[in-house]
């Protein structure tokens, strides 16, 4: 069901005083930075490899991101694996009993389709599934 993991999401407080630390200092390549409204964040995307880092800075005191900083400060806020059926991949989880976030993919950054499984079913890990593409 899983390919790959796509991303790890890092929640920041601002990605004007984050994004200097991976691409200058780490050397991390800039990717870009992206508004997913129907999240409330700004994210700004970082590669290195393969491998993607999502920044994840909220864009309003409701975004779940804003909660998840004042309730733990700056962090890892999830792990997204990439999937290439997400309406496949939801219904199983479904059949399986696992709580999902999102019952039906939402939009997510860089033309990505997206949903959340619950981090209480995850042992703790916010846990994405993303097909990207459409
Ligand atoms: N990782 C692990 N646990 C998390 C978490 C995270 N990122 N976010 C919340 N939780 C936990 C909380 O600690 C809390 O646990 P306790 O009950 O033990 O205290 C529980 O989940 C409920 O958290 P809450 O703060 O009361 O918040 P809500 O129930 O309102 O929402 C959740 C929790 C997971 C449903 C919500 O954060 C959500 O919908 N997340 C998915 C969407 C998202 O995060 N979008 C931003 C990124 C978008 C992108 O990548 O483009």
């Amino acid at each position: 069901m899983l390919t790959k993991i796509n991303h790890i999401g890092i929640a920041v407080q601002s990605l004007d005083a984050a994004i200097p630390f991976y691409r200058d200092n780490l050397g991390m390549a800039f990717a870009g930075i992206e508004e997913v409204p129907e999240q409330k964040v700004r994210v700004a995307m970082l590669e290195v490899g393969e491998s993607k880092i999502e920044l994840l800075e909220p864009t309003s005191s409701e975004s779940p991101v804003a909660k998840f900083i004042e309730k733990n400060g700056a962090g890892i806020h999830h792990i997204a694996y990439e999937v290439t059926d997400i309406e496949a991949a939801i219904a199983r989880l479904l059949s399986d009993g696992v709580r999902m976030v999102d019952e039906k993919p939402r939009n997510g950054a860089h033309g990505t389709r997206i949903a959340f499984i619950h981090p209480k079913t995850t042992l703790g890990v916010l846990t994405e599934l993303c097909q990207v593409g459409h």
